[in-house]
């Protein structure tokens, strides 16, 4: 049967088809839907881990034990995941291992740019990069068959334009595996890594490369099509896609496993071709290899940008040069409405930040939804690092201005970044006697990544309930006596506890109340929500609430007089289908023109 699936439906079908019987992950773009849609298939244990570090031990514990296990993650998720992953490499697996990493470039919704592939070389392990959907099922069940194969960890290269696109894709059914379960105490010397198993380890990951290696010049998927014997081009995934669209009679070398490399097959295609040209995304990671080897590269990165995402306009510009010929036919993006990316209609975070913005803050932020709050009109955070980064960098500013020097400032950030990475740096901050204070923006879901439940949720990804954490309990744990609970709704009553907490010479924890992720409210509230509409004949047009940036207000220009004679240049307006009557701009409204509406 064929069926058109996403290319992370199509990973997830391929995990489940190699007979995967534990699945872990962090949400993040453009991964997040393979564990969603694994959680579909009741064979498989499927759970959110706090990060990507606790993913990638989950899935390696379930693979010691003879599991089929996968970890997925966003590109910055495998930093986290770092540390294991990298003597993970050493232990080898039983159970076959796959992470899926799943890069993006052009930084749609990230923090950063990286080029995944460098963690293959840098930690000598495999790596598949599929193309289109039914390569992303395919190459899926053939990592877990190579990473038993060569006792190794596999990674699965995904990208935002392969994960996210659809294509056919041959199902076909369920494999259980063959690898008997259980832990075995007789295999600790393979499994504990010190210092004298790991040198013994050292030796086997060179001999697994050089097996490797040959594998590759024999793997199915690494595939020469000799076209025009002038040009030939060395490529692999998206990158592959692109070029053969503009380019469909030269002759290609597509890469299915980008590392390690088939040498053999390398050199049959520099003798068949005259000029190679390597297309590949991001870092020259195989111009640089191949040069290694000691070939001629005709084109490579002097050409092809090495940073944000080719597209088959980019890959024939950069390739034919002064002879590229824009296509007659375009939509150009100027002729698109702007959308920037804001916070929804009544968002707790927005009247959080409001709070902070009139109080002057320097804040040090984090990464989720409330990232926005940098953005105009708001433009009250100050920092984005990585998950977790706020508040050990308001703690170390503090340690450099002292008390007095450092004036207000606060670490934000949702609950899941704190689960994710907050939690030891809020430790430290009371450890090494720090003063700076931490908000943390409940709003009990993932929201950035698309509502994923996750430890303080009270559910499962499969939906069943459980332990819900209690934020003021865990912090009061580690060691931080000034609590204090805020509903960011309240826009006085926050600035105050806020300005509180930022004076105090302590460190402290202020989290949000009622601030439940309003997509979430929206469900429940189906269309019986408050809302709140403008009086026209009393808003003098003064346009404080256009301050909030509430895609839900805009601005009507009418140059006119209020009920009351005032001269005014317009008035604005509440969109009654996208106002879910929080009530902030009602509270920020001078003049008391916005009103309950009926
Ligand atoms: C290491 C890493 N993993 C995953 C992500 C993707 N990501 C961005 S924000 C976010 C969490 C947002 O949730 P939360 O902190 O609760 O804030 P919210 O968006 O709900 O306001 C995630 C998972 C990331 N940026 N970095």
């Amino acid at each position: 049967m064929k069926k058109v699936l996403q290319g992370n439906e199509a990973i997830a079908r391929g995990a489940w088809e190699a007979g995967v019987t534990v699945a872990a992950a962090y949400p993040g773009t453009p991964s997040s839907e393979i564990l969603a849609e694994i959680a579909g298939y009741k064979e498989i244990i499927a759970q959110w881990s706090p990060n990507e570090k606790v993913a990638v031990e989950v899935a390696s514990g379930a693979s010691i034990a003879g599991a089929r296990a996968l970890a997925c993650m966003k590109h910055v998720g495998m930093n986290v995941a770092a540390d294991p992953f990298m003597t993970l490499a050493y232990t080898g697996i039983k159970g076959g291992f796959v992470i899926v990493v799943a890069d993006d470039p052009n930084v749609h919704s990230s923090q950063n740019e990286q080029d995944s592939r460098n963690w293959a070389r840098f930690a000598k392990v495999p790596m598949l990069e599929p193309g289109d959907a039914a390569e992303c099922k395919d190459f899926t069940k053939m990592a877990f068959e190579i990473s038993e194969q060569f006792d190794t960890p596999v990674l699965l290269k995904g990208e935002t334009r392969v994960c996210h696109s659809d294509s056919l894709v041959e199902l076909t059914e369920r494999q259980e595996s063959k690898i008997a379960l259980g832990l075995d105490a007789k295999e600790a010397s393979k499994y504990v890594m010190v210092p004298a198993n790991v040198r013994v380890r050292r030796k086997a990951i060179e001999e697994r490369m050089r097996e490797l290696e040959a594998y590759a010049d024999v793997f199915s998927r690494n595939v020469m099509e000799i076209n025009d014997p002038e040009v030939g081009v060395i490529t692999a995934g998206a990158a592959y896609m692109y070029t053969k669209e503009v380019f469909p009679n030269y002759s290609y070398l597509k890469l299915g496993m980008v590392w390690p490399l088939p040498k053999t097959l390398i050199a049959e295609f520099f003798r068949k071709v005259k000029k190679v040209i390597v297309v590949e995304e991001l870092d020259p990671f195989l111009e640089t290899e191949i040069r290694a080897l000691g070939y001629n590269v005709f084109h490579g990165k002097d050409v092809i940008p090495n940073m944000f995402e080719l597209s088959p306009e980019i890959v024939a510009k950069s390739l034919l040069g002064g002879d590229y010929k824009e296509p007659e036919v375009r939509v150009s993006l100027d002729d698109l409405p702007k959308r920037p990316p804001n916070m929804c209609a009544g968002c707790p975070h927005r009247a959080l930040f409001y709070a902070l913005k009139k109080l002057g803050a320097f804040v040090f932020g984090d990464i989720g939804c409330y990232t926005l709050a940098f953005a105009p009109p708001l433009q009250a955070l100050h920092t984005t690092v990585c998950m977790g980064a706020s508040i050990g960098q308001a703690y170390g500013a503090g340690k450099a201005l002292g008390k007095e020097g450092l004036g207000k400032v606060c670490a934000v950030l949702g609950d899941s970044t704190f689960l994710h990475g907050g939690i030891g740096p809020v430790m430290d901050t009371v450890y090494n006697k720090g003063y700076s204070t931490t908000i943390i923006l409940d709003n009990r879901t993932t929201g950035m990544t698309g509502l994923q439940e996750h430890a303080g949720t009270g559910y499962t990804l499969k939906g069943e309930p459980a332990n819900m954490v209690d934020y003021e309990a865990l912090v009061r744990s580690l060691g931080v006596k000034n609590i204090r609970k805020v509903d960011p709704y309240k826009v006085k009553e926050t600035m105050e506890v806020i300005k509180e907490e930022m004076e105090r010479d302590d460190v402290s924890v202020v989290i949000t109340t009622n601030g439940p992720c309003m997509l979430h409210r929206r469900e429940k509230r189906g269309f019986e929500h408050p809302f709140y509409a403008v009086d026209a004949d009393a808003c003098r047009g003064c346009k404080i609430c256009l301050e909030l940036g509430c895609p839900a207000i805009s601005w009507v220009a009418s140059e006119g007089e209020t009920r009351d004679g005032k001269k005014r240049k317009g008035v604005v307006s509440i969109n009654r289908s996208q106002c879910p009557g929080c009530g902030l701009c009602v509270q920020v409204c001078k003049f008391e023109s916005i009103k309950a509406g009926a």
